[in-house]
This record gives C-alpha cells, sequence and structure tokens, in this order.
C-alpha cells in the first residue's frame, strides 16, 4: 500500500510552469519515507482533472492524499478547509470550457470538508520558519474541482485534502509573491508527515470574524 499520493498540476493560464508540479516532484525526491511516496500530475481541465485523480487513487490506494495546485496573488502556503461542490470559471480551462455554474460532483453534497489535521499542519509547516495558513475557499475552478472529486472519491480511512501554493522563485508574473520552490516541497512533504502520523487534528480555536 502507498502511504502517501500527492498531485500537481500542469501549466495553464499562459504561464510556463506550475510550480506545484515542480514541487510534488521535488518533495519525492527529498522524500525518505519509510511509507511510500507517488506522485501524480493532473490536466487543468475540468473534465479529466477528476477522472486522473480517482484513477491515481485506485491505482495507488494511499493513506494520506494531498491535492496541490498554485493560487497566483497568494504569499504563504493555504492549507484548505473546505471544497465547495461548485464549478464557475474565471478564465478556460486548458480544454477552453468555462463553467459559470453546476456542481463538481453531481448528486454530492454542497461541500466537504478536509479531512487531513488541517490546523496542526498549518502550525508544523510554520514551525519550519515557512509561511502558511489556514484558507476557507480553494476558488471554484479547477484545483477546488479536483478537491471536491478527491473528498468524494477517498475512503473514510484516507485523510485526504487539498493545498495551494504561491508562485516558486523567479516563475510569478506581475511582481506576484514567491516562495522558494525548496520551501513549497519542504511544506508538502511536512504536511504529509503530519497526516501519517498524527491524524487528529489539534483542539485551537482560530477561524475568522468576518
Ligand atoms: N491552480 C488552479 C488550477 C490549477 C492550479 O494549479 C486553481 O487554483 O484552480
Amino acid at each position: 500500500m502507498t502511504g502517501v499520493l500527492l498531485t500537481g498540476f500542469e501549466p495553464f493560464g499562459g504561464a510556463a510552469a506550475n510550480p506545484s508540479a515542480d514541487a510534488v516532484r521535488l518533495a519525492a525526491d527529498r522524500w525518505r519515507g519509510p511509507e511510500p511516496l507517488a506522485v501524480g500530475i493532473l490536466p487543468v481541465t475540468f473534465a479529466g482533472s477528476g477522472p486522473r485523480l480517482r484513477a491515481l487513487l485506485a491505482e495507488h490506494d494511499p493513506e494520506v492524499v494531498i491535492a496541490v495546485g498554485v493560487a497566483g496573488g497568494r504569499s504563504s502556503i493555504g492549507v484548505e478547509r473546505v471544497a465547495v461542490n461548485l464549478r464557475d470559471a474565471r478564465i478556460p480551462d486548458n480544454a477552453g470550457a468555462q463553467p459559470s455554474s453546476g456542481p463538481s460532483v453531481p448528486g454530492g453534497p454542497p461541500a466537504w470538508f478536509a479531512t487531513l489535521p488541517v490546523k496542526r499542519i498549518v502550525r508544523d509547516v510554520r514551525a519550519a520558519h515557512i509561511p502558511c495558513e489556514l484558507s476557507l475557499s480553494a476558488g471554484t475552478f479547477v484545483c477546488n474541482n479536483v478537491f471536491a472529486h478527491a473528498m468524494d472519491a477517498a475512503s473514510a480511512r484516507v485523510r485526504a485534502g487539498f493545498i495551494h501554493v504561491p508562485w516558486a522563485t523567479g516563475q510569478a508574473p506581475h511582481g506576484e509573491p514567491e516562495l522558494p520552490l525548496a520551501d513549497i516541497a519542504r511544506a508538502l512533504s511536512i504536511a504529509a508527515r503530519t497526516a501519517l502520523d498524527a491524524p487528529d487534528d489539534v483542539d485551537e480555536p482560530g477561524g475568522t470574524l468576518h
């Protein structure tokens, strides 16, 4: 059985690279286990991303699955807490599809909570001096779509969730914030290690007032 499945995305929206793919590959290169870690790269399409993620889950049967995507404009690692069952695309995906409403998972619930220990991951990544915060929305584009499919497909035994990352150094267009790729990869390894070792979340009040 594979311990961890990490997925990243191909480039989209005219960008030459996607740090999520670079970071999951680097995290896998540096992973020392002992649990195995598998990596997959997903297409940035509404039609293809869910089936590809489901195929990877069936192939690897992981204990922990963390899907990863870039969130241009963010300066911190963002551990996503809620997947909403909604597609609304501000830009076309890589196949030209641009839905404006409707669910990612027809017949599914309106939303899911990540089953990763999200607050513990934020705490552990920050302890490594990497900026990290809890996020309440993964948006309504392909990343959130994959998050929804992950939560729908993962059995109760699997800890599943999504992490958004900033651009890696040298990649950001228009002066958007960046983080060193090594820090992004390290944050993903910490998240995987924490989810394997400590499935229960910490009991620490947080949230937002508005
Ligand atoms: N980010 C996009 C899709 C792929 C990616 O890396 C998103 O946040 O939806």
